[in-house]
């Protein structure tokens, strides 16, 4: 156990070669093909089509994956795969992947590649690196990645001597979210969250569109739940999935939702009908929070949410009946209209007052059990602090969950301030296509020095990119050992089901080979990431034959997953109390208990653009993928029937939407409906690409991006509201 990375190089060096010598313990890729061959074999993997990273099993057949499936061993899985993952093999297989490093030859953005060879590309990418560190310093290099392959690039950038990473994942997701909860419990829901929905007596669903948000356990849970009985409250202008198994459906006027919750507050407490004795025990401000929203009353809020006053009470008794088994839905996509942390933390205060965090059908709490991170890595100390912690936003999350601040760097990309960014790193997001405002984000690009995309597809960063380097998929490569912690201890770790295609290469070595040219060859001793880890497993005394084998191995959770007398929780906050009043906001000229502000509305003749998912598709990752976009291939603008018929369009024809700026979308089928509001519309995000190179992709639907181009900032977290956009319907030119 704590082994260093130092530790190692030492036991390393005292073997031949100061590689490790033992690739005796991994199977070399000649083997598992000639194995895969001769019969049919099951890989573990990790699911990569979504964030989820859910455990799977891919099926081998004659070198060529045929078939994925759950593993039944991971919690997040449990043995099934959600549609998306079903069709990871169509990314695969796809015609249109990066085949070769490529090295741009033409302008930005007009699409002209020279192909390369590796030395050639990494060289480039080395020499560029050495650039930017003598003359603006290390730190002027940033990272944006997400999933398994992202680590190691992290470890890259951080060796090269800075610590600015961030995440689309983070500002432009659920961000706000982690920063509402951490302000309000010293923790977050999770991720995987730690929703006890199965267990749950009542449901609340802001938003949170599940059963078209598929995230595959978590979407289990729920089934379960609602299966057991849960009376389920959904709250979304359209009528969603979820509102269809729904016993009320509140189709609130888009952007008032805290006016509801804090509302619902007021008659919680008005009752009598919240938790007193938890309160008691484990809340701060309790007074103070009953006096801020004793004004919000029912008819008030009606005003505001356009939900009758009679409903807002009906429902509120509703939850105050079955607390504190209540599931108040903490969210994921959170940066909606530019409160949102403040809006988080009305969620996460209301579940306190109903008593929800550590209780059955509630938040549950973690397990206690802890496995020691292996490797310690010690990185040079930056000079200049990283830009998340110099930026103005200064509640922005920090390095610790590595989500950062998009939004921060962005910035501090376009006016050099704290310091110039030069150079950009991009692994598993699309940043041109996450972030609002792409006029803005490619202005801060054409900044740069070095923009490096390391992509399966060429999608629409990789396609501005000075190098864009072609990665292997999940499944072509090992997967690094993680712990992970919810409702147990589980160590994961996957193997490569297929070797890589074309010239395509494992993220473990393309960060090794850059790293070996730019001189910290160090932080990458071990020669693959099966020796890599091998080591981990020897040294948390794990078996590394039955972990490559079983893909996972839990170990049980013996505490109670709920409040006992003896497992009690840990709150880490400045005041070790759940803080219904905070004061770290006070302290930083924030309210301190939410209060509601009504948002913009839409100008005459507009509606407000809203957006969502597909529950065969994930984000721009799969927009080209030939199995899913046989499922689902064009995206629709859903507008209400009344509307429609005043505007002439008829279902399925295609219409233009044009924004408050005068941007115009590509073309999009109307779905007339009476299943949404009269004010918004509504599509789902990932479709309309303009890249030629994606031939299922290209101008298939329309783009929600392009029309975001307003963005309203939440000064707290830095995180973007992206739901302030109006648009027109347009008859198609
Ligand atoms: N299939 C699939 N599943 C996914 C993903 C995917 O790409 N594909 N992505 C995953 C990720 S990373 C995330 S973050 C989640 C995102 O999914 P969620 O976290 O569920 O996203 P939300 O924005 O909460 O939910 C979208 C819903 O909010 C409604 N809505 C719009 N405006 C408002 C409003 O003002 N108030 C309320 N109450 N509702 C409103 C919309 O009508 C829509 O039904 O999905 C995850 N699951
Ligand atoms: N307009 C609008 N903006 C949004 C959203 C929205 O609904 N509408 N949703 C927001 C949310 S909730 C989120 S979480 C973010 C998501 O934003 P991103 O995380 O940027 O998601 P994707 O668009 O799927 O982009 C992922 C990119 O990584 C590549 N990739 C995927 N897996 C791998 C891999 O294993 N290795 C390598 N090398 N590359 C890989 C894909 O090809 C793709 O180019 O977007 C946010 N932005
Ligand atoms: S939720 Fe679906 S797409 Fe996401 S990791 Fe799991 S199986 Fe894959
Ligand atoms: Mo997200």
């Amino acid at each position: 156990m704590g082994v260093t990375r130092r530790d190692f190089l030492k036991i390393a060096g005292a073997t031949a070669g100061g590689g490790i010598a033992g690739s005796q313990f991994v199977p070399s890729l000649k083997a598992m093909e000639k194995a895969s061959r001769s019969k049919e074999t099951r890989v573990p993997v990790f699911c990569e089509m979504c964030h989820w990273t859910c455990g799977a099993l891919a099926t081998v057949r004659d070198g060529k994956v045929v078939k994925l499936e759950g593993n039944p061993l991971t919690p997040n899985s449990r043995g099934k795969l959600c549609g998306r993952g079903n069709g990871g093999i169509g990314l695969l297989y796809d015609p249109d992947r990066v085949k070769t490093p490529l090295i741009r030859a033409g302008n930005r953005g007009d699409g002209k590649y020279k192909k390369a060879s590796w030395d050639e590309a990494l060289n480039y990418v080395a020499e560029k690196l050495e650039h930017i560190k003598k003359n603006y310093g290390p730190e002027a290099v940033s990272l944006f990645s997400v999933g398994s392959t992202g680590k190691h690039l992290l470890t890259l950038v951080a060796a090269y001597g800075s610590l600015n990473f961030a995440q689309p994942s983070g500002n432009q997701c659920r961000g706000a979210r982690e920063v509402g909860y951490i302000l309000t419990y010293g923790d977050t829901p999770g991720s995987p969250e730690r929703l006890d929905l199965a267990n749950s007596k009542v449901i609340v669903l802001f938003g949170s569109h599940l059963g078209e948000n598929m995230h595959n356990s978590q979407v289990q849970d729920f089934a379960n739940g609602l299966g057991k009985g849960a009376k389920l409250i959904v709250v979304d202008p359209r009528f969603s999935t979820a509102a269809g198994k729904a016993h009320y459906w509140l189709p609130i006027k888009p952007g008032t939702d805290m006016a509801l919750i804090l509302a619902w507050t007021n008659i919680l407490i008005r009752e009598g009908l919240y938790d007193k004795a938890y309160v008691d025990a484990y809340c701060i401000g309790f007074n103070e929070l009953a006096e801020e929203v004793s004004r919000y009353t029912p008819e008030w809020a009606e005003k505001e949410t356009e939900i009758p006053a009679g409903l807002i009470v009906e429902t509120a008794l509703e939850i105050g009946r079955y607390k504190p088994s209540v599931m108040i839905h903490p969210g994921r996509h959170s940066s909606w209209y530019g409160d949102d942390v403040q809006r988080s933390r009305a969620m996460a205060i209301l579940g306190a007052v109903l008593g929800t965090w550590g209780r059955e059908g509630g938040i549950y709490l973690p397990t206690k059990a802890s496995m020691k991170k292996v490797i310690k890595e010690d990185y040079p100390e930056p000079q200049k602090g990283p830009i998340v912690e110099l930026c103005k936003y200064p509640f922005a999350i920090k390095q610790g969950l590595i989500l950062g601040s998009t939004t921060a760097i962005r910035e501090a990309t376009l006016t050099e301030q704290p310091y110039p960014v030069k150079g950009w790193i991009v692994l598993g997001a699309n940043v041109v296509k996450a972030m609002p405002n792409e006029k803005e984000t490619l202005e801060a690009i054409n900044k740069l020095d070095l923009l490096l995309t390391i992509e399966i597809m060429p999608l629409e960063t990789a396609m501005v990119s000075d190098v864009i380097l072609p990665s292997a998929s999940y499944l072509e490569q090992a997967e690094e050992l993680e712990i992970k912690k919810g409702r147990s201890l589980f160590v994961t770790m996957g193997r490569a089901a297929v070797p890589p295609m074309y010239e395509s290469k494992d993220g473990y070595t393309i960060a090794r080979e850059i790293a070996k040219r730019i001189g910290v060859g160090d932080f990458f001793p071990w020669e693959t990431l099966e020796e890599k880890n091998k080591f981990q497993c020897q040294a948390l005394n794990l078996d590394y034959e039955e972990l490559s084998e079983k893909g996972c191995i839990v170990i049980p959770n013996t505490d109670s997953p709920y409040i006992t007398p003896e497992n009690q929780p840990v709150f880490k906050t400045p005041s070790k109390k759940i803080e219904l009043y905070s004061a770290q906001l006070a302290a930083k000229g924030f309210d301190p208990i939410p209060k509601y502000t009504p948002p913009q509305q839409p100008p005459e003749g507009h509606f407000r653009l809203v957006y969502g998912r597909s529950p065969v598709l994930s984000f721009t990752r799969t927009c080209n993928n030939p199995i899913l976009t046989e499922l689902h291939n064009e995206n629709s603008i859903w507008v209400n029937a009344k509307k429609a018929r005043e505007l002439g369009i008829k279902e399925g024809e295609y219409v233009v939407l044009e924004n408050q700026d005068g941007v115009k979308s590509n073309k999009i089928r109307a779905k007339v409906t009476q299943r949404i509001r009269e004010d918004c519309v509504y599509m789902v995000h990932g479709f309309g690409s303009e890249l030629k190179g994606l031939r299922n992709a290209y101008r298939k639907g329309a783009d929600d991006q392009g029309l975001i181009t307003r963005y309203t900032i939440d000064p707290i977290s830095g995180s973007t509201g992206l739901r302030v956009n109006f648009v027109r319907i347009l008859k198609e030119a």
